[in-house]
Parts: C-alpha cells; structure tokens; sequence
C-alpha cells in the first residue's frame, strides 16, 4: 500500500460538509477509526445507537458550550465511507462552524478532510464504484432537470452496473480460455469456441453503440453552446439581450462594437445551455477585433446550434457562413423585422427592439435541443475518461477476435476487461483516484 494511502485511510478526517456561508443548519460530518471518541469528548455520549437522532450541547476541550446539536452516529461499515461516522447539525453560522472545526482539530488523530476525501474512502471501502462517486459529484454539480436525471442514474450504479456487466462477461470468457491453456492435453471445443467468439462480437456491437451517442451525456454536463454570429450591426447583441431579457451585450450603432465573447448560462426546459454573442464577422478590422472575429469562427465552430442572425432591412439578400461551418445545425433569423416591409411566413423573423419573434424562436430553439440531445436513455457516457476506455476495450476486443492463439486471445480479453475496470476504478492506481477526487468539493 504507498504511503500516503495507509496515512489518508487511519486518520479521522472532518469537514463542513454543507454550503459555505451563513445559513440556518450546518452538518459537520467526521470519517475514521476516531468518530465515538470525538462524540464524546465533544459532547459527553460514550454509546451512541447508530442512526438515532440526539440532540446535545457540543462543547470545547475546556468545557464550554460552543453550540447545540443534533448528532447522528454511523456505524461503519453501514455509512457513507464504510468507516464509522458522525455528523453534526449545527446552527449555520460561521463562528460555530469555525469553533467546531477548531474543537475538533485538537483531537489527537483527526485532521481536515482533503477534497473528496469522504467520497474516495466510500470507494475504497467498496460503498460505490467511481462511476458513482462522479455521479454524486456530478449531482452536486446538477443545475437543470435533466443534468440531475442524469447524475442521479449515474449515482445510483446506472454505469456501473452495465460495465461490471460487461466486463464479467469478458473475464468469464478469459476463465474460460485460460483453463484449457493450463491443461494442454485437452482440446477446447470448437463449439465452445465459436460461442465465445460470438459472444465477444455481440460485446463489441453493443460497446460501439454505446460509443456512438453523439456525446449527449457528456453535453448534458457540459451545457449546450449556441453562438449568435452574423456579419457587424446585424443585431445580434440586441438579440442575446432580447433572447435572455436581460442586458448582457453592449448594443450600439457601431459596426464591430463587440469584440469578448459574451456568454449567458440558460436553463430551458432542463437542458444547460450556453448562449454566446459574439464579434461581427467582418473582413476589413483593426487587431483587436481580428482577434474578437478569430474568437467568434471558433465559438461558432464549438457549438451544437448556430444562430445566424441576417439583418432583415437587406431581405432577401443572405450573407454567407464563413467556410466550415456548413455541416453545423443552423437557424437563420432576420433581424429587425420591425423594419421590413414584408415578413415571409417561411422564415424566422425577429425583432430584438420590439421582441416580436422572440417566443417563436425560442419554440425553434427547444425543437432543435429536444430533436438532437433529447434522448432519455438510462446511462449514456458523461466522461472522456469512459469513452477512452470503452475504445481501447474495443481495440483489444477486435484483436482478440482476430488472433487464434489461445493465450494471445486471452490476453486480449484481460487488456479488454481492464480497461472496463479503469471505468469503475475496480482495479486502480492511486493516482488516477487523485485525479478523480480533486475535482470535488471538500466535505464530500
Ligand atoms: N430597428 C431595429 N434596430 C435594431 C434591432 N436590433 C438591433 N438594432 C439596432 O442595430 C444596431 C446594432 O445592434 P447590435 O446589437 O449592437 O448589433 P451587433 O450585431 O451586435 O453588432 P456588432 O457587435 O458590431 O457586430 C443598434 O443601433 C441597434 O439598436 C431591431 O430589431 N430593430
Ligand atoms: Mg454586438
């Protein structure tokens, strides 16, 4: 076990485990091998039952009360980290919350938690797999309906149980493989053998169809970015500020008077999504706006939806998208419709001054977002991480269907299910868990 392992699993570690700031409760939760000897020093209980509420004055090493709490005891391994645990509802305050943490620092064997601490303990103790640990974080994180549906499923062991699926099925064929390798005087049978091999193509097929989910889950965390672009003083500051009603974009008469990009974080009907206003796209600019234009064709080239804003005046003359961004959903929108002498019923005509038009292309915007990332399915990819492992699961799962060797296929099989491992941390390196833990909170 490397060192700093053995040293983070026998402390009792301890941090706020709510929001900071001020607030009505506060829950301090304590982790480790310490937790009934904290109780009672710091509240005079030596047999708490395990998951009975009580309520108590929680006082310093020198007897005086710091504040009133309700104390609730887990007895590992029934807890959140599998060790025995403790929380303390305080009152939300900050001096309390500081003198608690301070309370109990001064109790030999107990330091602060590191981010995720509690989380990583869960999973070494077996509590979750880290696909669940990064959908607790990810239901942390959850600001839309739909990210929390997502998060909540991946929490639950939606993607964890599918790939401890998978990847029993692939050491099963390994057994299998490697039982006849050890005893060479008997032949595996070639029924058996192509049973395998069928079974290993219909893993294949349903990894690949996995794989090819047009990074939804992974958007549905992200956010979905929709870029405002268009040629200068079409509108389109006028139009992120009358899409969002709010006045995020300077607005003026100027050609080129936006250079940042400017961003707004929407929720519409559970989905996350990114709105941006971006430079008017132009060929004549000093530097600066090169470089707002330059920022624009790339926040354009990123996003899952382009608004193309056309100023209605000019109807029915179109500017061109600058090249490359042909294959990207588009909605055109003529702008200024408040000053167009006719408004074609077949096109998308707005007014960002009066907002008429703005309703309907908000509808147009909901139908593109539930048309192309709406799909509901149970345990989509949320991460890079996964989809890099499922390729290389996939790699060595052709390689294994292709080589007749006994012992080459089973290796390809162990490369296979070792990588479906990696996903859920079931066979794991230290360091990938300080990957994975640092982005979270701590407390959690
Ligand atoms: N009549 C009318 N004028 C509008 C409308 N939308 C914008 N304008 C005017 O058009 C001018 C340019 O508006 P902006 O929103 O700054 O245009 P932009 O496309 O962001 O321009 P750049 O940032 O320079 O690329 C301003 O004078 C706005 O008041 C509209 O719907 N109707
Ligand atoms: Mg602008």
């Amino acid at each position: 076990m490397p060192e700093n392992l053995s040293y983070c699993l026998t402390d009792t570690i301890y941090a706020l485990s709510s929001g900071l700031g001020k607030g009505g409760v506060a829950v301090i939760r304590v982790s480790g091998s310490r937790v009934l000897d904290v109780v009672s020093r710091l509240t005079g209980l030596t047999h708490p039952e395990p998951r009975y509420a009580y309520f108590k004055p929680v006082r310093t090493s020198s007897g005086s009360v710091i504040d009133h709490a309700l104390i609730l005891y887990f007895k590992g391994p029934h807890s959140f980290t599998g060790e025995d645990v403790v929380e303390f509802q305080v009152h939300g305050g900050r001096g309390v919350i500081q003198a608690i943490l301070t309370a109990l620092g001064e109790i030999p064997g107990c330091r602060p938690a590191d981010r995720g601490e509690f989380s990583r303990r869960a999973v070494i103790n077996g509590k979750m797999d880290l696909t669940e640990a990064e959908g607790l974080l990810d239901l942390i994180n959850a600001e839309t309906e739909r990210q929390r549906v997502q998060a909540l499923g991946q929490m639950e062991g939606v993607l964890g149980r599918l790939y401890d699926n998978w990847r029993d099925r692939l050491c099963h064929h390994m057994a299998y493989i490697e039982a006849f390798i050890d005893f060479p005087e008997e032949e595996i049978p070639p029924e058996k053998l192509a049973g395998i091999d069928e079974d290993i193509q219909s893993l294949r097929t349903a990894i690949q169809n996995h794989l090819n989910d047009g990074r939804i889950g992974e958007k549905l965390r992200e956010g979905f970015q929709i870029a405002i672009i268009g040629v200068p003083n079409v509108g389109k500051s006028s139009l992120i500020n009358a899409l969002t009603h709010k006045n995020v974009a300077i607005v003026s008469q100027t050609a080129g008077t936006t250079r940042d990009v400017v961003e707004v974080h929407l929720d519409v009907d559970g989905f996350p999504v990114i709105l941006a206003d971006t430079a008017g796209l132009r060929e004549r600019a000093d530097e600066i706006e090169s470089e707002g234009i330059r920022r624009a064709v790339q926040k354009a080239d990123e996003a899952d939806l382009i608004l193309h804003v056309q100023d209605g005046t000019l109807y029915p003359a179109v500017e061109p998208l600058p090249p490359g961004l042909s294959l990207k959903t588009v909605l055109t929108v003529w702008n200024k419709a408040d000053k167009m002498r006719e408004q074609p019923s077949d096109v998308m005509c707005v007014s960002a001054l009066t907002e008429s038009g703005i309703p309907e292309l908000w509808a147009q915007i909901r139908t593109v977002l539930e048309r192309d990332f709406g799909r509901r399915d149970n345990g989509m990819i949320t991460r890079e991480r996964y989809r890099t492992a499922l390729a290389e699961c996939v790699r060595s799962l052709d390689r294994a269907l292709t080589v007749s060797d006994l012992e080459l296929k089973a290796e390809e099989l162990r490369l296979a299910a070792r990588a479906l491992g990696r996903i859920t941390g079931r066979i794991e390196a230290e360091d990938l868990l300080d990957v994975i833990f640092r982005d979270f909170c701590i407390g959690k």
